[in-house]
């Protein structure tokens, strides 16, 4: 299975996961700050204060991506990082510190995809009303133009926004992720308000750097599937989470309407009064590509005796629910196997879905700006760390990738989460996604046997066979 010139390959990462020195040289507090410092919040208390120290060991970092051969790297500024309090002047020092990556990166050959919010939003935004305001859609409007003034042409692809369901949702309803919050209406205004400040963004961007400014996006679609496909009960739960999970996002940024089933669905909670005469216009920007990050499948079925409690309510994600508006689904334990997360493995359900969206908005490159896996990793003896369960996972969503291409997808590259073992937002360090081990009490960085594995599928464009993977 060989990949043409053309396909990207990559890795990913996010700056509250790995970047650490959370309060030096000017950085301002997020709220992944506050809410991983809040008793309880996270496993074991974990922060991002230290991560893997990748502020101040970025060139070791930069020098595994150049010895993987990457393509590309995708990175998320720290939006209170180089504007502390997410409003007004620049602290030039947090700029200095992308700008010297970026220049790196692209004197070693590796094009920069910059992601301007990975969710870590400046503590003063959040106290202001956070996501639930529409002036913090304003702010990022602000804050992107500043980023497109000052980075400019050192980006290669833009990426407004990583994942605004988690955003939204975890956020602001089931309250699993900062700033936890618990309030359903909050979360709706939420989505419109990121939608808004996508469609914002791009257009300041390429007031900045011209129309032909990479713009893209990220979301984590859910790939639905009904419990019993025979069953029309079954099939409107999928409707309703489809709704409220997917085309929330998709219907304005892609068709230009928030769907008029979410509208009914959630219309004993808010008459989406906060949607504004003109903003519909402008969240629908063009997109150079369409960020997708796929990891498993999510089954539902209708609840009818209104006992929602999820079936997979073992991992943390659905421990309160943060599917507003949805009328009796229940959430189904999907056959494994499983990750460490507790998500199962479905490569098909990749295919699925990166058709599904090229049958939905023909025309429209897509890109995998995430897929990868947790897993409980051992260093052996001799130190090499035999991950052969996540050389399968990247393998087979390859092979994966490769049949949804055989059957007319566009899809244009690949980027594989993570690049190093980082901050797994709730779950602390407890889940280790990392093609590089990192070793949290010395920082060291280890090459896991799927890395050797990727550099050898990058050396080559074929795909290598699982048992391929280690060193040479
Ligand atoms: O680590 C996260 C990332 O920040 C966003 N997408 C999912 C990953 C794994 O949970």
């Amino acid at each position: 299975m060989t990949f043409g010139p053309g396909f990207r390959f990559g890795s990913a990462t996010a700056a509250y996961q790995i970047e650490g020195a959370a309060s030096e040289d000017g950085r301002g507090p997020s709220i992944w700050d506050t809410y991983s410092h809040t008793p309880g919040a996270t496993e074991y208390g974990d922060t991002g204060d230290v991560a893997c120290d990748h502020y101040h060991r970025w060139r070791e970092d930069l020098g595994h991506i150049t010895a993987l051969g990457l393509d590309c790297y995708r990175l998320s500024i720290s939006w209170p990082r180089v504007q502390p309090g997410g409003t007004g002047a620049l602290n030039e020092a947090g700029v200095a510190f992308y700008r010297d990556l970026l220049d790196a990166l692209r004197a070693a050959g590796v094009e920069p995809w910059v992601t301007l919010y990975h969710w870590d939003l400046p503590q003063e935004l959040e106290d202001a009303g956070g996501w639930a305001n529409r002036d913090t859609a304003l702010a990022f409007a602000e804050y992107a133009r500043l980023m497109a003034t000052e980075l400019g042409e050192r980006v290669h692809t833009w990426t407004t926004l990583n994942e605004p369901w988690c955003s939204a949702y975890l956020g602001y309803a089931s309250g699993v992720h900062a700033p936890g919050r618990t309030e359903p209406v909050a979360a709706l205004r939420a989505v419109h308000h990121l939608n808004l400040a996508h469609g914002l963004a791009a257009t300041a961007i390429r007031d900045v750097l011209g129309a032909q400014a990479r713009v893209s996006v990220t979301l984590n679609l859910h790939a639905l599937r009904a419990a019993d496909p025979g069953s029309a009960a079954d099939l409107d739960a999928v409707r309703q989470i489809d709704a409220v999970g997917n085309r929330a996002f998709t219907g304005p940024m892609l068709e230009g309407a928030y769907p008029d089933d979410l509208l009914a669905d959630t219309a004993g909670l808010t008459a989406w009064d906060f949607v504004l005469p003109g903003d519909l216009a402008a969240i629908r920007q063009p997109l150079a590509a369409l960020g997708v990050n796929y990891y498993a499948t999510t089954m539902v079925r209708h609840a009818p005796d209104g006992d929602t409690t999820s079936d997979n309510s073992g991992h943390r994600e659905s421990a309160s629910s943060p599917w507003v508006g949805a009328d009796r689904v229940a959430f189904v334990t999907e056959p494994g196997p499983y990750t460490e997360m507790g998500w199962n493995i479905a490569p098909e359900g990749l295919t699925a879905l990166l058709l599904d969206l090229h049958g939905r908005y023909p025309g429209l490159p897509l890109v995998i700006t995430e897929n990868g896996a947790a897993f409980d990793d051992h260093v052996d003896a001799d130190g090499r760390v035999r991950d052969v369960q996540r050389v399968a996972y990247v393998h087979d969503h390859l092979a994966a990738v490769a049949a949804a291409m055989d059957a007319g997808a566009d899809v244009r590259g690949y980027f594989l989460w993570s690049l190093l073992d980082n901050f797994e937002w709730a779950w602390g360090y407890s889940r280790r996604f990392g093609i590089i081990r990192v070793d949290f009490d010395t920082l060291e960085r280890t090459w896991k046997d799927s890395a050797h594995w990727y550099a050898r599928l990058l050396a080559g464009r074929t795909l290598p066979p699982v048992s391929a993977a280690g060193p040479a």
